[in-house]
């Protein structure tokens, strides 16, 4: 124990009292045992905190529920209405995944784990779930992915979905589409699903990050949020994923007391025991309450409370402390004999505890997480905590496949079952009490029925007015604009447009100037939100910190080291810029609860999240993944781009494949743009799509280079911003020459290519065509359906791409060069079959050198531009195999150099 460590350091002001307290303690081991030297220890804590001795909280409790029965609160509902109703819904779960099976055989679909957590959804929803139809935004509600076919059978009975929709859950071809999806998916049920949750650890990480940001929204005065929780269902196996736990100890650094975790312990995960050896909740417990939360332990259902308080020798507590879980899981699965013979057994005072308890009695005696008086009192706790600045997390000890019956029930397989035969159905009626409800007629010629109550039953009747009270059903996805934005001004962009003189900058740094330009606006200013990992100085955004504020919600409580330096580094209650920490996960997190404010609070906001592009796509694709499920809006800045643009930093940090990973992500626009007027034009159309009339639920993906280079200005043409958009724009027109070519390049490549243009045309009478490629992933978008459309209209008149459009006439071959791999350009290369297509890129890991040595290395330099065009001409026999030897030797190109893809 590290407490013998530092004890000995302190001063002893008293040896001889010190020395008397210590002899009771012996004595009181000695004589009464352990255990009661623990209840003593125990109590002398509890005295302790009473008398404000502050003391470091123990991180683990005895394995019973935290809230006494003494301490329950009255339970203010219908306990039987509330039964009859769980039960029902029970049933249609059950059933449509059963039926869904049965109707196309592998289609999946889960059963025990909605039948694990049906008492912790309908606590939440018949008591404390407050809904959306009063105007405000409600509670923002993250349903465990495997418990949607739960909430499905709530909304049929609630009328909301039809025994169509749930005879098409997992069938979502069709019916244009409407079936019920799988999992929680905004993206394709936008109507009903607001938070994607089925990636096991997204679902809490980015829970955790709303209560953050509703925190945020309302610091900033910019939106009442006090009256909203953020509940998250998450599973106890969830846990062992990184997302779920490992930004836990933000939300009590930010007093996050409007978030709830609920976790489902049922003990098992997919392939069986969660923590088969030891003990989930304890485990769990001490990683919460070590991180500063409340939590809150629902272990032993009601019946139990009898026994413990039966228990004067601390025997039973201590088999419950002593029992791993994979017996607990055991003891879940048989007889109560068994229970009595190996649970109750060893000890005879424990087996007295139980003596007048019958074996069925014995089978039946429930977990917590499965009795609604207990699961109320733990949700009371957790409302009432508000204002104690901890967020709370419930632990409720749950069986997998509870009620399903003694082949689903607690096994190992449970997770993957789908299906129930006919007795097991009819097994499960009786169970749940629905005779009368489902006569065995019902099920006549294999019929297989749902069960609806009806509108005029009690139970109905109940269940709707509960809803009612807290404001409507859910989950509800509303687009309802609470408090409406103005876009900024169109002088924002002026800047950047006009270019940069004479002086030699980035994009990065023209999007720094653009975005406090955009923060600055009077009537847009205040939507943006500026989201950075620990990386601002890297970008050169630190110039923002001191104008915008850094959002922290203690404010600052101290001076800082850099206070009298223009820009110093200033936190503010009201601060505008997430600045995160070293957690892209997180960075992303709040990404996507402003970039989804339209949605979950009718407010929209405009996130600009700049990051070290090497650690976007490819550090938390699955985030940027559900970004885009959740229907995100905003932009990802992927700073420091290129494999070879950012030099020195070497093969961890060199990005030269986001784009292809952007390429991945439907409803991302990912962009490439050069020069800082592109970086404008992007900014305000991709805006005006995102937020204006059109109102697209996309998001755009932007590189930016550090690359120091004088800015050209917009070219003055009608249109240009929306060439732009589309993603390749002539950029200059090929000099008078007999041969010609064209060359592409997109962002830092430019100078490259642009250069390559000179030598080609002094050097060898070749005169290029340059093109700007913006977003060769907008080019293919685009030729993709017109690709399908001549597929499937094969007689219709034709269609052209855009791409092939702009390229099919431009002069001799065309030369993509990128600072990204060749298969970014390569999109495009099958819309131009008439073109020879070559593209240059940095294909390979990266590694530290000048910008010089590397673009020489990946052959993306000027030499190689121009010896790559040169080929390709003498290719189509325009020019001479002389003079692509000659630029070789006169470029010092070794042809027989290791290819750097292999290196
Ligand atoms: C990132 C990720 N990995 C794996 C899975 C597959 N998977 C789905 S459910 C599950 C087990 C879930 O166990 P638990 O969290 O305890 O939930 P329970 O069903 O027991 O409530 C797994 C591994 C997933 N959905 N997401
Ligand atoms: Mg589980």
């Amino acid at each position: 124990m590290i407490f013998d460590g530092f004890v000995n350091q302190l001063p002893d002001t008293d040896p001889t009292e010190t020395q008397e307290w210590l002899e009771s303690l012996d004595a009181v081991v000695d004589v009464h045992g352990k255990t009661r030297a623990r209840f003593l220890l125990t109590k002398l804590l509890e005295r302790a905190r009473e008398t404000q001795v502050s003391f470091p909280a123990s991180v683990s409790t005895p394995y019973i529920n935290t809230i006494a029965r003494e301490n329950e609160p009255w339970f203010p509902g219908d306990q039987y209405l509330e039964q009859r109703v769980r039960a029902y819904i029970r049933w249609n779960a059950a059933m449509m995944v059963v039926k869904a099976n049965k109707s196309a055989d592998g289609i999946g679909g889960h059963l025990s784990t909605f039948a694990s957590s049906a008492a912790l959804y309908e606590t939440g929803f018949n008591h404390f779930f407050r809904g959306k139809d009063d105007g405000n935004a409600g509670d923002h509600i993250y349903f465990q992915g495997h418990a949607a076919p739960g909430i499905y059978a709530r909304a049929f009975l609630e009328g909301r979905l039809s025994e169509d929709d749930l005879d098409h859950f997992r069938r979502e071809i069709g019916r244009e589409g409407k079936g019920l999806s799988s999992y929680p998916h905004p993206r394709l049920m936008p109507d009903f699903w607001e938070f994607p949750t089925v990636s096991m650890g997204l679902g809490p990480l980015t829970a955790l990050y709303q209560a953050r940001y509703n925190r945020y929204l309302h610091n900033r005065r910019l939106d009442d949020t006090s009256q909203s929780r953020v509940w998250a269902f998450l599973g106890d196996g969830e846990c062992d994923e990184p997302e779920t736990l490992g930004s836990i100890s933000l939300a009590s650094r930010e007093k996050l007391d409007n978030l709830i975790f609920v976790v489902n312990c049922n003990l098992q995960r997919l392939d069986g025991p969660v923590r088969g050896n030891g003990k989930v909740i304890q485990e769990l417990e001490a990683t919460f309450r070590g991180a500063g939360w409340n939590v809150i332990k629902v272990i032993w259902g009601s019946k139990w409370d009898d026994l413990l308080a039966k228990d004067k020798d601390g025997v039973l507590l201590n088999q419950m402390n002593n029992t791993v879980d994979g017996a607990f899981q055991r003891y879940s699965v048989e007889d109560g004999n068994f229970i009595r013979e190996n649970f109750f057994g060893p000890d005879p005072r424990l087996r007295q505890i139980v003596s007048d308890l019958s074996d069925d009695e014995l089978r039946t005696l429930p977990r917590g997480g499965h009795d609604y008086h207990k699961l109320y009192a733990a949700y009371k706790a957790a409302m009432d905590n508000l204002g104690s600045g901890a967020p709370t997390v419930i632990l409720a000890k749950t069986v997998k496949g509870w009620t399903l019956g003694s082949a689903v029930e607690g096994r190992n397989a449970t997770h993957q079952i789908k299906k129930l035969n006919a007795e097991q159905l009819m097994d499960l009626r009786d169970r749940l009490f629905l005779k009368d409800e489902l006569p065995d007629s019902a099920f006549e010629n294999g019929n297989m029925p749902y069960y609806k109550p009806p509108e005029d039953s009690v139970e109905y009747q109940y269940m709707m007015e509960r809803r009612r009270a807290l404001g409507g059903s859910l989950p509800k996805r509303t687009t309802r604009v609470r408090r409406p934005m103005t876009l900024p001004d169109e002088t924002v962009f002026a800047e950047l447009r006009k270019g940069s003189g004479t002086q030699a900058v980035s994009t990065t740094m023209g999007f720094t100037r653009l975005l406090r330009s955009l923060a600055r606006d009077p009537n847009f200013g205040e939507r943006v939100v500026p989201i950075i990992p620990d990386e601002a100085r890297t970008f050169g955004m630190d110039a923002l910190f001191r104008e915008l504020k850094i959002y922290a919600s203690q404010g600052q409580m101290y001076e800082p080291v850099d206070h009298d330096m223009l820009l110093s580094y200033a936190e503010s209650s009201d601060g505008q810029i997430l600045e995160e920490g070293i957690t892209e996960a997180g960075a992303t997190a709040s990404f996507i609860a402003a970039g989804t404010s339209y949605a979950t609070r009718g407010v929209p906001m405009v996130p600009f999240y700049t990051f070290y592009s090497m650690f976007g796509f490819q550090r938390v694709g699955d985030l940027i993944w559900q970004a885009a499920d959740a229907r995100t809006k905003g932009f990802l800045m992927g700073a420091t781009a290129g494999r070879t643009t950012l030099l020195g930093e070497g093969l961890q940090h060199q990005d030269g494949h986001s784009l292809v990973l952007a390429s991945t992500v439907p409803f991302v626009q990912a962009y490439d743009p050069a020069f800082a007027y592109e970086v404008a034009a992007i900014v305000n159309l991709g805006m005006q799509r995102m937020y204006g009339p059109a109102n697209d639920d996309v998001f755009y993906y932007l590189t930016l280079y550090n690359e120091n280079y004088v800015m050209p200005a917009t070219p003055e043409r009608d249109g240009i911003d929306a060439e732009i958009m589309g993603g390749l724009y002539r950029w200059l027109d090929a000099p008078e020459a007999n041969i010609k070519a064209t060359l592409i390049f997109s962002g830092s490549a430019h100078s490259a290519v642009r250069e390559a243009a000179k030598e080609l045309l002094t050097q060898y009478g070749v005169g290029c065509e340059l093109w700007s490629a913006t977003s060769y992933k907008a080019l293919r978008e685009d030729a993709l359906p017109v690709e399908r459309w001549h597929r499937l209209h094969a007689a219709s008149a034709p269609r052209t791409a855009l791409v092939t459009a702009l390229l099919q006439d431009s002069p001799g071959p065309i030369i993509a060069t990128t600072d990204f791999m060749k298969i970014v350009p390569e999109q495009v290369a099958r819309f131009l079959p008439t073109k020879q297509f070559v593209p240059l890129g940095t294909d390979g890991m990266g590694r530290s050198d000048t910008r010089e040595a590397l673009r020489r290395h990946f052959e993306v330099d000027t030499a190689h531009v121009v010896v790559a065009t040169l080929a390709a001409l003498a290719k189509e026999g325009t020019v001479e195999q002389s003079a692509v030897k000659d630029a070789m030797a006169r470029y010092g190109i070794d042809p027989e150099a290791v290819d750097p893809y292999l290196q």
